[in-house]
């Protein structure tokens, strides 16, 4: 077996043009055009819509190669592409490989009468994405994203890089994957599948091999097993026919866990395929020991959603995941292990890759294996109607679903497989039913007469004899067809046909009884945080808040003169519909109104992290109702505004730092109805916590009114309701906004958390300047601030000018009187002098002081 990489000298040059230029394999046209000086930043200003024509043009690109003198004594040659993004024609010597129409696939070609000694010339030519959809969509209709280009359902690549409400029209071409040269000889491995069976104290590593041979020579599979400390299992069988099964029993197996139940030990898989001691084959993989299970029982709220792993319910605490960048080549290990591990340092066990992206790459999965991330794993499909009764567009998506289960069903991270996101909801609530739109028009046209001659003539109403029968496919697909193919290639992960979705083809499709639901009443539906508490799904796989990035985010695209959250460039950076003005809506109701525009951003951040706390604080004193949270979204692909805890650069916003504590494995909560107040401890350790709640209704500068404390004995993956207080004799109408309720979680003399709430809204509140004083010193690598204050501070914002650091704690309150103590990384090279000097530190009074 021998491989020759090809992914350098590769070029590239716009169809018919004379000019070739350098090109980056894995790469795009848009990063390597960006690196020729040949296009604006496309993330910068509004330079995206000066760059469309891009993704409007068709590009090739070529190589030339000399095929290593081992790989053309093979048998067998063939060329793989392991991701080509996306209409391409792959030619070798001027000759036709083939034609490909789907980004999420592998394709493979033999070569070996192709190949010849010397030069060889390899041209992978892209015909423009955009092109494509449009000429299809004009052919037949498909209901999109309003945001998108029309027409991406046509075609089997990331729906969002066409466009999204947090993301641009950037769509990608190029060689996104490697790509290279196999040269085989006698037999290969073909796919393999890893069980595990779980008894008492001991698990059965099931290895299911199949075989592609082209010679009838003795062959045996040798597997060898790597446990957490190094010791090695090996088990061989003969390979007789073109399947085998090789058997490892572990003893004594550390089990894997999600972040927070536990430890993520990590077995290595190693097989080879021998001919005697001769290797023909080797594949090599990370597992980790674990069952899964989605437990869905029936109870008194109807019937739960719960994930089970080694038999333990565990709460899902996380978010949904987008591509990280609308190019994705360009993303660095570096920078994607940065957000998986602040997802994990964020106490995160759970993130949703959600439909509208990618099947990410093995890399991501690695690193949610290391960091126990459970994924829940949509299939590509996202808030539009496909053409899933076109066969041809069928056999590619069974192509592309069976290699990625394939690629994916051994991972210890996995938990679900999903089938689409959004799409049932679309079919029945978004009006894309023709008897839904007609009983609309009628309904309309009973009251306005006029309206119904216009309706008529709605391009809607032409769309739909193109839909007729879609429902139906719909349905066969994600209920019948999606789920075997599932039942077959992976029978131990569960299959989840929609999110969100009740498991009963378009019946109750975002219901609170059964099934996952999205709630997005608060940011679409411009409803107060407080409906969150009406909420009782049984998992939450979606509800959201927008806020702006960091200003230092901000910079990168906006100059100081569009520093205005209504200017052009601002808006170009906002996809929600009005999300500006929806964000801005909503800090009236909680804050004054800010300032200066850098206030404006700080208030943007504290609006997002108060309403997600809200609800999560709610929906895990409701645990067992409600077995998980995912907020949308983690992370973004460009520099914008949106709903992300992560901004492009992986900054830090106030919802992130929010989550590392409204995510903690011990919750205290308050339930604030003023004048009554409930406290809550919510503990998801396998463990009972025992520790003290101490409580306080304080003045504004810190003049105690009231004062108690109760004793906690929190039992295990509960929540535990400590108390209610009733405030109605202690707070009036002179008094409200300048006291405030203060609760913290003790345990031994150790401040465990402190939580806060107010009798009026923040924006009432009395504050006056709480005169900060941080103090900076340096304990070996890190930075400790400590600081005081005279009256209340609330949301406090740490930063050192010149540099990203994370905080052990941002954004948060310090009543008066007290200490606190916040860790970060010393920047290197700097000292404390340079640290005490670039520190700034703001707190809610200065949004609105002049
Ligand atoms: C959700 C997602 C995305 C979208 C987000 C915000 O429902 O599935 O489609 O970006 O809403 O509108």
């Amino acid at each position: 077996m021998h491989i020759q990489i090809m992914t350098t000298e590769w070029q590239f040059r716009q169809a018919d043009s004379e000019e070739w230029l350098p090109a980056q394999v894995p790469g795009s046209v848009h990063t390597d055009l960006l690196a020729a000086g040949r296009i604006p930043d496309p993330f910068v200003a509004d330079n995206e819509k000066h760059v469309r024509w891009v993704a409007e043009s068709d590009w090739e690109y070529r190589r030339t190669f000399i095929p290593h003198t081992d790989i053309l004594a093979e048998e067998q040659i063939f060329l793989i592409c392991d991701g080509l993004d996306t209409l391409a024609e792959v030619i070798l010597n001027g000759q036709l490989l083939g034609k490909t129409e789907n980004m999420f696939r592998q394709y493979r070609w033999n070569v070996k009468n192709l190949l010849r000694e010397g030069d060889n010339q390899l041209v992978i030519f892209f015909s423009s994405p955009v092109q494509y959809i449009t000429a299809k969509q004009t052919e037949r209709p498909m209901q999109g994203v309003a945001q998108a280009i029309d027409g991406a359902p046509h075609l089997r690549k990331a729906p969002c890089q066409f466009g999204w409400d947090w993301g641009p029209m950037l769509p990608p071409i190029g060689i996104w994957k490697s790509i290279r040269l196999e040269g085989r000889s006698v037999a290969q491995l073909n796919d393999i599948h890893l069980r595990q069976h779980h008894e008492e104290d001991k698990v059965t590593i099931e290895v299911k091999l199949t075989v592609e041979r082209w010679q009838n020579s003795p062959l045996s599979a040798k597997v060898l097993v790597t446990t957490p400390d190094s010791s090695i299992l090996e088990a061989k069988a003969d390979v007789v026919d073109e399947e085998v099964v090789v058997e490892i029993p572990v003893d004594q197996p550390q089990l894997w866990w999600p972040n927070g139940y536990g430890i993520q030990p990590l077995y290595g898989v190693e097989i080879l395929l021998l001919e005697r001691e001769q290797v023909h084959d080797q594949r090599t993989y990370q597992i980790g020991l674990r069952t899964i299970e989605l437990r869905q029982e029936d109870d008194e709220w109807g019937k739960s959603f719960t994930f089970m792993i080694n038999g333990v319910p565990i709460f899902a605490k996380g978010s949904n995941w987008i591509p990280a960048d609308s190019f994705p080549t360009r993303l660095t290990d570096d920078r994607l292990e940065d957000l998986i591990r602040s997802a994990a340092a964020s106490n995160q066990n759970m993130i949703r890759v959600w439909g509208g992206g990618l099947y990410e790459e093995d890399r991501f999965y690695d690193l949610c294996d290391r960091y126990g991330i459970l994924v829940w794993q949509d299939f590509i499909f996202s808030c539009s109607i496909y053409p899933l009764d076109d066969k041809a567009f069928l056999e590619n998506v069974r192509i592309e679903a069976l290699e990625n289960i394939r690629r994916l069903r051994h991972r210890a991270s996995l938990a679900l497989w999903c089938g689409n996101n959004e799409m049932e909801w679309g079919w029945e609530s978004w009006g894309w039913s023709e008897s839904e739109i007609e009983e609309e028009i009628k309904s309309y046209a009973e009251k306005i007469p006029e309206l119904k001659r216009l309706l008529l003539n709605v391009s809607n109403r032409e769309l739909l004899p193109g839909w007729k029968g879609l429902r139906e496919a719909y349905g066969e697909f994600f209920y019948a067809t999606l789920p075997e193919w599932i039942a077959r290639e992976d029978p131990d992960t569960p299959y989840w046909p929609s999110s969100p979705s009740s498991n009963t083809p378009f019946d109750n499709v975002n219901g609170q009884e059964w099934g996952d639901a999205h709630f997005w009443d608060v940011w679409h539906g411009r409803m107060p945080f407080s409906v969150y508490r009406d909420q009782y799904p049984r998992f939450m796989s979606e509800f959201g808040f927008q806020s702006l990035p960091p200003l230092e985010t901000i910079r990168t695209y906006a100059d100081q003169v569009d520093w205005n959250i209504t200017s052009y460039i601002m808006e170009h950076h906002q996809r929600s519909l009005n999300g500006n003005g929806v964000m801005i809506a909503q800090m009236t109701d909680s804050f004054r109104m800010p300032k200066d525009f850098e206030m404006l951003v700080y208030l943007s951040m504290l609006l997002q992290a108060e309403c997600i706390r809200y609800g999560v604080e709610h929906w895990r004193r409701n645990m067992h109702r409600v077995s998980g949270t995912l907020y949308w979204q983690l992370n973004d692909c460009w520099p914008g505004a949106s709903w992300s805890s992560l901004d492009y650069f992986g900054r830090w916003k106030a919802l992130h730092y929010a989550a590392q504590r409204f995510y903690a494995p011990v919750l205290l909560s308050v339930e604030d109805d003023p004048p009554r107040m409930g406290i809550h401890v919510t503990n998801e350790l396998t463990e009972p916590w025992e520790g003290t709640v101490r409580w306080s209704l304080e003045g504004l500068d810190g003049e105690v009114l009231e004062a108690g404390q109760e004793a906690v004995s929190a039992v295990p993956l509960a929540s535990t309701h400590v108390c209610m207080l009733d405030f109605s004799e202690c707070i009036s109408d002179e008094n409200a906004r300048e006291v405030i309720f203060i609760c913290e979680l003790w345990q031994g003399d150790r401040r465990v958390t402190l939580s806060l709430a107010t009798f009026v809204p923040n924006k009432h509140l009395l504050l006056t300047n709480p005169t900060l004083q941080a103090n900076v010193q340096q304990d070996g690598n890190k930075l400790v601030f400590k600081l005081t204050n005279e009256s209340l501070a609330r949301f406090i914002e740490l930063s050192l000018d010149g540099v990203d650091v994370v905080f052990s704690d941002n954004y948060f309150d310090l009543p008066a009187g007290r200490t606190v103590e916040v860790i970060s990384p010393l920047p290197e090279g700097w000292t404390v002098d340079q640290a005490q000097k670039a520190l700034r530190v703001r707190s809610l009074y200065d949004s609105f002081a002049l």
